[in-house]
Formats: C-alpha cells, structure tokens, sequence
C-alpha cells in the first residue's frame, strides 16, 4: 500500500494547511501559500533621486506597485518592496540627491553589496537575488557622470545583468546626449551591457499643448527579458519562472499578461489535479474527502493569484461556496463557516458513494479549468484586470455551465 497510498500525493500538495486528526482546513494559510508559489522577479533599480525610477515603475507595473507603501529599509540608502500580489520585489535606491551623489555613492556601493550578499547567504540565493538591474539615467543631463559607470561596475561584479534606461527621453531633442552618453558607457562597460539601452518616457505630458504619449516601454520589457534567464530555479515547493513572473506582473501588454495568467493558472490546476487524483482506481477514504475539497479551495486561490484578483475577492467564502456546491462534492463545500473552512469530521460522507482518485482528479481539472474560463471572460483588454462584478450570480452560473462542458471532456 505504501507506494501508491492515496494520502501522500494530497498530503505533499497540501503540506501544513490541513490538520488530518482535527480535519480543519487552515484557509489564511492557503491564501499565503498560493501568493509565495506566484512566480517571482526581482528588480533593482538604481539611479539618483528625481530621475524618475518610481515613475517608470508606476508605467511598467501599474498604479498598484506605488500604492505598495513603505517599503522594508534595508539599509541607509536601500529600500525592499514587496509585492506579493504581483510576485515583484522592488529594491529602490533612496536619498540620493544628484548634485552630492558622489557623496554617497561610497555608501550606496557598501548598501548595495550588504544587501546582494546576504541574498546569497540566504537560504535560497537564486530566488532572493536582484535577478535584472534598471540603471536610470535622465536624458536630459548634460553628462554622463563617473557615478554611472561606477554602478555599472558593482552590476558587473555581482553579474546582475542591466538594462541602462535613459528616462524623460524628448526624442530628437535629446537624441545628442543619448548618443553621446552611449559611446562613453560603451566604451568602458559596453561588454557587459550589451547594447541594453532604452529611451523612454514614463508619463504622459504636453508640449504648447500638444500631449507626448508614453514610449520605450515596450522596449525596456525586451530588453529586460534578454536578461532573465531561461532556466527556472527551483524553491522549495514550486519552480520559478522570472520570464513568466515579469509577463504576468506587467502592465504594458495586456494581451501576453493574460496569457501569461492563464498559463500559470493552468499549471496550478495541473497539480492539484494529480494531487487529488493520484490514488487512481482506489477509493478515496471517505475520512479523507475533506482533504480533496482543501486541494480545490488551494487551486482556486492560486488561480486568483495568478490572475491578481485575490484582493477583490476577499469575500471568496460565498464565491467559493458557488464554485464548489456546483460540483459533485456539494455538501463538503457547503461546510464552510466564516473565512475558516471547517470541515466536520465524516462530512464527506453525504456527498453519497466514495469516489476514485480518478473521479476526484476529473472534477477538480473541470473546476479548474471552467473557473479559469470564467476568469478569462471577465478580464478586460482596455484595463489588463479581471472586473469581477458586484453582483456574482452571472459570475456563478456562468461557471456552472461551463463546469458541466469541462466535466463531460474531463471524464
Ligand atoms: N516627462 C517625463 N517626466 C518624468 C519621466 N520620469 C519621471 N518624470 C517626472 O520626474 C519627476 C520625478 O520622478 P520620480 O519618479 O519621482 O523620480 P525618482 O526619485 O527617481 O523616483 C516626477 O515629477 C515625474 O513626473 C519621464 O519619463 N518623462
Ligand atoms: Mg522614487
């Protein structure tokens, strides 16, 4: 038996979320699990106060990522944002004031250092370090300044592939200095940064009237991904995909970002399908019925992580109660008290006859795969966000016929 006990696969893919003796599902720890096995980027930026390195966040990742609030000070002049809703890690450089910026780039280097090395000391050094670096320059300076290649110099040593984004490009106004700026940067650094540069404009703004779009955007996202590597690093539960972590948390292609949610979601709905259906032909001990339902809870909140509408639907105990209810495990689902899912122990036996593993795998990948439909249906191309509705029962039924479609496929 032990080699094919039903138990360990749902057992592995739950971990500490479920207590067996007390059959209590712990749903705060599900949320929290589905965010961490979001996958993760990590950005450095660098460049001295005012040349617009919040800015061009704000452009790349939305309005949400200033909202981020305070950051963890790390060290004097570096500051950590995380963002877990959107698998980013921001460090910003801070404080530095452009005319004393040579002042404190000795402190600068030494923060910048401290904090690289203690990611590597970490107990995962591939997912806590800067993974791509964002040199900002503003292109309407006079000269590119010592301090510049100095930066360069530290990306260089710890290997932290750079993007050099010349930001409050005025195009042909300022195409001398872009010019000019290059050729010094290239001669020195130009082997290490590969030609990465960008020109861009991170906010709208008007000249005699006339209002100058945003640019360069697009080009930054190509040139970072040059950097990223296509290997993905492996971190204690899941694999990390840096590609995947900066299409998903972008906001400059809505169309690749919800691609790129759906194909996370689907590999979320992947897992826990063979982790409730590993058992195969065996009866699933109707003690353990409980723990199918806490598998399908878990793949509903990953999906709303992959698609960022785990805020707004905070409320998720009746959506889910919806979800769930359609499905053949009803009376499991309808258990739900609270934000804390309780299961009573022997719940699972009027959901009527045990079910295989088979059985159990087929309606968890319908469940899955119609709510990532539905998902899909309410993600709109204008805004590159899921608009839940106010009112779920379009949302539901919705879901329930498309659940009925999934599940005659999924037999
Ligand atoms: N026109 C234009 N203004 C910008 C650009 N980037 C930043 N700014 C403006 O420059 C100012 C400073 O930008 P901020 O992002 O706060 O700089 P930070 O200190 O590097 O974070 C703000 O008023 C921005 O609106 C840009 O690309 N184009
Ligand atoms: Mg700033």
């Amino acid at each position: 038996m032990s080699n094919h006990d039903p138990r360990k696969a749902y057992e592995k893919y739950l971990g500490d979320t479920v207590n067996y003796e007390t059959q209590e599902f712990d749903t705060n720890k599900a949320k929290q699990k589905a965010l961490n096995e979001k996958d993760k980027l990590n950005i450095l930026l660098i460049g001295a106060t005012g040349v617009g390195k919040s800015t061009l966040l704000n452009a790349v990742f939305g309005d949400d990522v200033a909202k981020a609030g305070v950051g963890e000070p790390m060290t004097q002049e570096l500051k950590k944002y995380h963002i877990p809703s959107k698998g980013l890690t921001l460090w910003d450089t801070k404080g530095i004031e452009a005319k004393d910026y040579q002042g404190t780039l000795g402190q600068l280097k030494t923060d910048i250092q401290a904090a690289i090395d203690e990611a590597l000391n970490s107990d995962n050094p591939e997912l806590n370090l800067p993974h791509v670096a964002w040199l900002c320059i503003k292109e309407t300076s006079s000269r590119v300044e010592e301090r510049d290649i100095e930066l360069l110099e530290l990306m260089r040593d710890n290997r932290i592939p750079t993007v050099v984004v010349f930001t409050n490009t005025q195009h042909e106004n300022t195409e001398a200095f872009f010019q000019a700026a290059t050729n010094v940067i290239d001669e020195k650094m130009g082997a290490f940064v590969q030609n990465r540069y960008v020109r861009v404009n991170s906010c709208v703004y008007s000249v005699m009237g006339i209002s100058v779009p945003t640019s360069g955007l697009k080009d930054l996202l190509d040139k970072t991904f040059q950097c990223l590597p296509e290997v993905k690093s492996n971190s204690q539960h899941h694999v990390n995909n840096y590609r995947e972590a900066l299409l998903k948390a972008q906001m400059i292609d809505y169309e690749k970002k919800l691609c790129a949610m759906i194909d996370g979601a689907t590999q979320k709905v992947n897992y826990a399908t063979a982790a409730a259906g590993a058992a195969g032909a065996i009866p699933i001990p109707f003690s353990d019925m409980f723990a199918i339902t806490a598998v399908q809870t878990t793949m509903i909140y990953q999906i709303n992580a992959e698609f960022e509408v785990d805020k707004e639907l905070n409320s998720i105990t009746s959506t889910l109660m919806g979800i769930l209810g359609t499905t053949g495990l009803a009376q499991v689902g309808r258990t739900v008290v609270g934000s804390l899912l309780k299961f009573i122990p022997g719940a699972g036996s009027v959901a009527g006859a045990a079910i295989s593993g088979t059985v159990a795998a087929g309606i968890t990948k319908s469940i899955g795969e119609a709510y990532i439909q539905v998902l899909k249906s309410y993600y709109n191309m204008e805004t590159g966000k899921v608009d839940i509705p106010p009112h779920m029962t379009g949302f539901l039924d919705m879901f329930k016929t498309v659940y009925e479609q999934k599940k005659a496929l999924n037999k």
